[in-house]
């Protein structure tokens, strides 16, 4: 909570306005105050369509406890998956801990086969980095493990199997753990998102992620959902807004922001030391890496992708002919003859896929390629696609729906 720009902003406003403005952030800063004495004295990470891992204080150590399983997975309406996950879900629960705390994290295994976690980023004693035959013996079906060990440094790290590896992770084996800096952070945060990259061959009219698969894949996600059902990131107008993304699927992903220039803060080796702190707009989270990013937010509804133009798609085709530029009159004529109804596409464009994505149906069990209802028209988005929604207020519990443009700043027809 950043009390002293929060003073600041309240105190440049005038008039009624900012009399209710004043009143609204000191109802907020009493809220805060109220808080039991639990509270974790760091702004808690918001994890993009996820949870946080509760755990228990058992003598002074953080016990938190995860249950790798088999979880039926919606990655968005329409379509579902049998994944496998901890606690129910992928990505698993995100664990939050401090610098110095020691935790120690209970894995029991309900697989029907063998596996382990393996905490990317971690300086830990070696037994505890969770390589099975080399650091440990595998963890078995029905078994249950504990790691535990202290965090000796802050940032943004995950953690994933490292036992029949490339299975697990198609799978949705996942999850984020999140370690704030002992005594506050140096440049305070207002709100902390956070999500993990992955990639999935699940295809169309199968429901089963396909492990073999090792480019050609058919869903893009941040933490297993996509567009249209990736919760979109909210701040206030002047909010400092962090987004850390991880990314363990087998693909490379420029993350790009509209509407900002954002800081690059850190990556799996932590949180970088100010002087190397980097302004840009798109940043490639490479396979296996961690980025962090930071900005102050500026007012509207502002796209935040992957810019692979093909990771916004959902259920991609491999096997399609192109027709761009191909005149289909013909063939339309023949089609025709034989299929009652056919409709010849894609010859000026995919766009016009959209006007018929409602009476078409693919197979069961799939996404149609690019949707997404915008307060314009249809977005023709997928996968790796959200959007930060900055208001002059926000409320924590109601989405602020789509933004209300000041007059004469929306781009407009001229002929
Ligand atoms: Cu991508």
């Amino acid at each position: 909570m950043n009390k002293t720009r929060r003073n600041l902003l309240a105190a440049s406003f005038v008039g009624p306005a900012a009399a209710l403005l004043g009143k609204a952030k000191e109802a907020k800063a009493q809220s805060v105050a109220a808080e039991p004495k639990s509270s974790p004295g760091y702004t808690p990470v918001k994890t993009l369509n996820g949870i946080t891992l509760p755990y228990v204080l058992k003598d002074g150590v953080k016990e938190f406890h995860l249950t790798a399983e088999q979880v039926e997975h919606e990655f968005a309406p329409g379509m579902t998956a049998t994944c496998w996950g901890y606690n129910g879900r992928t990505p698993g629960p995100t664990i939050e801990a401090v610098e110095g705390d020691t935790v120690r994290i209970l894995v029991t295994n309900n697989l029907k086969e063998h596996t382990t976690i393996h905490w990317h980023g971690l300086i830990l004693p070696n037994g505890m980095d969770g390589v099975g035959g080399l650091t440990q013996p595998h963890i078995k079906p029905g078994e249950t493990f504990a790691y535990e060990f202290m965090l000796r440094q802050n940032g943004t790290y995950m953690y994933h199997p490292h036992a029949d590896e490339m299975v697990q992770m198609a799978m949705g084996m996942m999850g984020l753990l999140i370690i704030h800096p002992k005594g506050g952070e140096p440049e305070s945060i207002d709100q902390d998102y956070a999500f993990l990259l992955h990639n999935w061959a699940i295809h169309p009219g199968t429901s089963r992620p396909d492990p073999n698969v090792m480019t050609e894949f058919d869903l893009w996600s941040f933490n297993s959902k996509v567009f249209p059902a990736i919760e979109n990131m909210v701040a206030a107008e002047g909010e400092r807004v962090r987004v850390r993304i991880g990314n363990l699927s087998m693909w490379n992903h420029p993350i790009h922001l509209h509407g900002h220039t954002y800081l690059v803060t850190g990556s799996d080796g932590g949180r970088w030391p100010k002087s190397i702190w980097r302004p840009e707009t798109t940043e490639t989270v490479a396979v296996g890496q961690i980025r962090d990013i930071e900005f102050v937010a500026n007012p509207g509804d502002w796209a935040f992708h992957c810019h692979m133009s093909h990771h916004t798609m959902n259920a991609m085709g491999h096997e399609i002919p192109n027709p761009v530029g191909v005149n289909q009159n013909q063939v339309a004529g023949r089609m025709m003859a034989l299929m009652p109804g056919y409709m010849v596409m894609g010859e000026h464009g995919m766009a016009e896929h959209q006007n018929h994505s409602m009476h078409m149906t693919g197979p069961k069990n799939t996404l149609p390629m690019m949707t997404g209802d915008g307060p314009f028209g249809n977005m023709e988005m997928g996968g790796m696609f959200t959007v930060v929604k900055v208001r002059k207020n926000t409320n924590e519990n109601e989405d602020p729906g789509w933004y209300d443009h000041p007059e004469g700043t929306v781009a407009y027809k001229v002929s």
